[in-house]
């Protein structure tokens, strides 16, 4: 394999490029018209513009991205997260070009894309699933006599849905007929794919996942846990390794179970398998995603696999180069998504231009982006900035560092996550590690950030009075000292 193309953007098409480079692979880009000027087409070996900035006029046209490997030679494909990663009819076409993905083959995306087919799959290997359905339901009235035998609350989900998309939460009977009708609705206009099925509802679950890697010869590892609870309305924040609750006992059948479900699908690359852990610390799989994922950094730090070498080693024939014990968690990752949105004003999304765009340094952090001062967030894309990841000792460490680098990043011109994040780490919850997925939910009103920012302001004005007692010999000095101090604050504001 001596030249991949990179089928995305932003700091995935980044983050893929540099190892490429590392192992001595040359890069293709593709870029969209919005994207002419973008990190990832200086990066890259060569670039090719594949069409105007919608997505589905560039990103997400198969054709497109094929006749660019034609036109570049590249050999083989990456297509990072999003767009086309997922799409089964598009790891065909690759194959039929007599290009390689890097990726699962056509069939085990297809039969992951399909949650009842998943837990269909997974069902092979005694893996712990919610009680439900294991079929789609048609008939309103079988659907309720089902329900009532596997308990209220019931979730009603989209068997094509994923990420919490098309999922309807069901108190009681006499709401049944009504929310079932919905969800079907629903699910025909977001997927063409009407079928819905139930499960009992898992009240406060915390989200966690596996990740897993396959080779082409049937050898399977995990890569132990990620935890994903703190999320807003199925858009994750903040994502940890491990996860501050799992035993080791209770690591090592989950893990066994990630493998198993991969197994059951003959998975080849990077994988997710997706399982909900509940009060009792009984585990359950919900989905398989069938891609490199967004916070896969925070596997890499703790682990010291490079997760990018492996999928491209992996699509050359190459077998694993280590076994499951040879594998060891060390430390703790912390991984924060920033967004350009306004967390004072419900998350709206932020655009504009990065007037000042300085990252934070330093000993145990990692910054993967795709963007430099200067430049403008095009409106068409997800709105991630960032991911500002920290690597510690423990876990307090990784959240000390992650305030500390919070603190130091410096962005001006748009509003970001970034003082939400500082939110999360300091809040009492998320430091004892008690919390599940209505972390954001229960805990969170934009008071809790200016609340935040008065107590510094407090803080910082007591200090200036303190300081003005104490040096009445030079009350000039310390005058201005205390201005010093609020302008400070001021400018911490938005950091
Ligand atoms: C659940 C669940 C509770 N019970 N299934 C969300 C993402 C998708 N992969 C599946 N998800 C869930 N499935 C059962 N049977 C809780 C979630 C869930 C969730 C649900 C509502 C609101 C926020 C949530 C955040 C994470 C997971």
């Amino acid at each position: 394999m001596n030249k991949i193309l990179i089928a995305n953007r932003g700091e995935i098409a980044l983050r893929i490029m540099r190892s490429a480079k590392e192992m001595g692979i040359k890069t293709v880009a593709v870029f969209s018209e919005a994207d002419r000027n973008a990190l990832h087409v200086r990066y890259a070996d060569e670039a090719v513009c594949i069409g105007s900035a919608p997505s589905n006029q560039s990103y997400l046209v198969g054709s497109k991205i094929i006749n660019a490997c034609r036109l570049t030679g590249a050999e083989a494909i990456h297509p990072g997260y999003g767009f086309l990663s997922e799409n089964p009819t598009f790891a065909q076409e690759v194959k039929d070009a007599g290009l390689i993905l890097i990726g699962p083959t056509p069939e085990a995306m297809e039969v992951m894309g399909n949650k009842l087919s998943a837990k269909a799959a997974a069902m092979k290997y005694n893996i712990p699933m919610v009680p439900g359905t294991e079929e789609a339901i048609t008939n309103v009235e079988e659907a309720k006599t089902r329900a009532i035998e596997v308990g209220f609350p019931i979730l009603i989900k989209a068997a094509a849905g994923g990420g919490g998309k098309g999922m309807r939460i069901v108190e009681k009977v006499a709401d049944f007929e009504e929310q079932m009708q919905l969800a079907v609705s629903e699910a025909t206009s977001a997927f063409g794919d009407g079928s819905v099925f139930i499960e009992r509802y898992v009240t406060s679950p915390r989200h966690i996942e596996i990740q897993v890697l396959g080779d082409t010869y049937g050898n399977i590892v995990h890569l132990f846990e990620r935890e994903c609870s703190v999320q807003r309305r199925h858009q994750k924040v903040v994502e940890e390794a491990p996860s501050s609750v799992l035993t080791p006992e209770i690591r090592e059948k989950m893990g066994k179970c990630a493998v198993d479900v991969a197994r059951s699908v003959s998975y080849v690359g990077a994988g997710t398998v997706e399982f909900i852990l509940d009060e009792n610390l009984d585990f359950f799989f919900l989905e398989m995603n069938t891609r490199l994922q967004v916070e896969h950094p925070v596997t890499e730090m703790i682990t010291g696999l490079d997760l990018v070498k492996e999928q491209i080693k992996i699509a050359r024939g190459e077998v694993l180069s280590f076994k499951q014990e040879d594998l060891t968690i060390s430390g703790h990752a912390m991984e924060l998504r920033v967004y350009a949105e306004d967390p004072l004003n419900n998350f709206l999304p932020d655009i504009g231009t990065l007037q000042t765009y300085q990252t934070p340094k330093g000993y145990g952090v990692r910054v993967d982006d795709g963007f430099e001062q200067g430049m403008e967030i095009p409106i068409y894309y997800d709105p991630m900035i960032a991911k500002l990841i920290t690597y510690g000792k423990d876990r307090t460490e990784a959240i000390e560092r992650m305030i500390r680098a919070i603190e130091e990043y410096d962005i001006t011109g748009i509003q970001t996550t970034l003082n939400f994040g500082k939110f999360v780490m300091q809040h009492p919850a998320f430091v004892s590690g008690k919390f599940d997925t209505h972390f954001v939910g229960k805990y969170f009103t934009p008071d809790s950030l200016k609340t935040a920012n008065e107590q510094e302001a407090m803080i910082a004005a007591i200090a200036a009075v303190l300081l003005l007692q104490n040096q009445k010999s030079s009350v000039q000095q310390s005058a201005s000292a205390a201005t010093q101090k609020s302008n400070w604050v001021q400018n911490r504001r938005n950091v």
